[in-house]
């Protein structure tokens, strides 16, 4: 299978010499290859976009969001398709692609809805015989680099939203993932999306990536990617002027209190450090626990680690998959290393799975270290796979400072019973995402996505949020008085 570039409506092949292959990563077969896209075919995109959003800006917001639950529908009518697909390409177990693709159906309704809303403000002027309101206007064509860990669901908390408020744009998805945006562009093709208002260029950030950033007629780039990747696309994205919006690292933590229900905190902490293999942003990587509790917990965890099945994400009875590739596995194995080297205790787990059944995938043991120290390196740096850190605390005013002591601030939890507690660690952990008596991962698309430091730049993805991020506020003052009448100094 061969992928091509979806630009102004049509399948055009990319203009670069080179290909990439994409391979399934719970057996290494090859799936698809895809030809390298260069700045030469960004030039053509943005150029699509350009003229469609022209057009598109005066379509009224309803109509837009009419083509948004026509998407929708396909996506509904073709979940299994989409999410089989997405097992193939990414590796998450098929329960949690249904999910992922169920996120973007949900995203393309909610979004659709926002057609008839876009709310904006009317406020009485100072003046007399005066009238004052603002509107979300659209910005034009927008960039849109999305990761391969979400390969769906990241791209419609994007895309969704720069359509509906009128904004045309180009997609540069993850190298690794190309199938799932190859899916959605022919979806927006049966949805008949009017040309150039959704265009998919296939090529890696440092050329298709660098090409739309500096391109003057993208506006916003919306990233979501690694921390070192965002810096750089900030960087560049700020020497022309461009709103970029970044969504970035995590060092996501579970805290457990003495009076927590412990068989919760354990499956909220399994499925939020293992789900994904533990390659999501929002991922658990640290249990941060009262000492009262922190034996028995240990205890209940490894028990029910007994009952995860690892291997590949189409059967249904497999709970972990494998990682993304290669250099994912070595990663994840370097910091079990590191951990070790540190002095935390390894508890469970602890290696590259690579024999039989597992011969020919990236598969790792889910991993569990305790006393492990809140500012080594193992406790404080992104790690992107199925390894968690136990840190022992005494207090809860102890388990926020560890907590927030991290570069990132995307996802915190906390379990526990009391009211009081738990007000009090909402209010003062420093991230952008608190779950109660549930684990780090699980957000809800209208509500806004993002964090705080090292996770992002102040922008959030998803939610109304999302909106913010694809318009400009424009006000507007209607004086029908006849006559001149000057703020701050006609008024009385
Ligand atoms: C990500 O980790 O990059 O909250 C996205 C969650 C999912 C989205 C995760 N709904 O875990």
């Amino acid at each position: 299978m061969q992928l091509t570039n979806f630009i102004g409506g049509s399948w055009q092949q990319a203009g670069g010499a080179n290909y990439t292959a994409v391979y399934n990563p719970a057996n290494g077969q090859e799936l698809a290859q895809v030809r390298l896209s260069t700045k030469e075919d960004v030039g053509l995109a943005v150029q699509a976009a350009k003229e469609a959003q022209k057009r598109w800006a005066l379509v009224p917001a309803p109509k837009r969001a009419d083509y948004l639950y026509e998407i929708g529908r396909l996506m509904k009518e073709k979940k299994e398709h989409l999410s089989q697909v997405l097992t193939k390409e990414m590796g998450k177990v098929i329960e949690e692609a249904r999910g992922e693709v169920q996120e973007g159906i949900d995203m393309a309704l909610y979004m659709a809805g926002e057609g008839r809303r876009l709310v904006g403000e009317t406020v009485p002027s100072e003046l007399q015989d005066k009238f004052a309101m603002s509107v979300r206007a659209p910005i034009g064509v927008v960039g849109l680099i999305t990761p391969w860990n979400f390969p769906v669901a990241i791209a419609t908390w994007k895309s969704f939203p720069a359509i509906v408020a009128g904004n045309a744009f180009v997609w540069k998805p993850a190298t690794e993932t190309p199938m799932m945006a190859y899916e959605m562009a022919l979806i927006f093709e049966e949805a008949e999306l009017p040309a150039g208002v959704a265009n998919i260029v296939f090529g890696t950030g440092s050329e298709v990536g660098t090409a739309m950033i500096e391109h003057p007629d993208v506006r916003v780039i919306s990233f979501t990617g690694s921390t070192e990747t965002g810096r750089h696309v900030a960087e560049t994205g700020g020497r022309y002027l461009k709103k970029v919006s970044l969504e970035m690292g995590g060092k996501n933590a579970v805290i457990v209190m003495d009076d927590a229900d412990l068989d919760l905190a354990v499956e909220g902490i399994l499925w939020s450090a293992f789900g994904t293999a533990g390659q999501r942003c929002t991922a658990c990587s640290r249990v941060i626990v009262h000492k009262a509790v922190k034996s028995v917990l240990e205890q209940k965890l490894i028990a029910a680690m007994k009952d995860l099945s690892i291997g590949d994400g189409l059967d249904e009875s497999v709970t972990i998959g494998p990682v993304i590739n290669q250099k994912a596995l070595d990663k994840i194995d370097s910091y079990v290393q590191i951990g070790k080297e540190e002095g935390a205790k390894l508890l469970i787990g602890g290696n590259i799975l690579n024999e039989g059944k597992f011969s020919t995938g990236h598969y790792y043991e889910p991993t569990v270290f305790t006393d492990v120290k809140w500012d080594s390196r193992l406790a404080q740096e992104e790690i992107f796979g199925p390894v968690v850190s136990l840190i022992e605390v005494s207090s809860l005013d102890e388990a926020i400072e560890v907590n927030n002591s991290v570069q990132f601030g995307l996802s915190s939890s906390i379990f526990s019973r009391d009211v009081n507690q738990v007000f009090k660690a909402q209010r003062d952990l420093d991230t952008g995402i608190v779950y109660v008596n549930a684990g780090t991962t699980g957000a809800e698309i209208h509500l806004p996505f993002g964090g705080t430091k090292g996770t992002g730049n102040g922008h959030r993805d998803s939610g109304v949020a999302a909106l913010d991020v694809f318009t400009e506020w424009k006000s507007i003052y209607i004086d029908f008085s006849g006559k001149l009448q000057r703020a701050q100094i006609d008024t009385d």
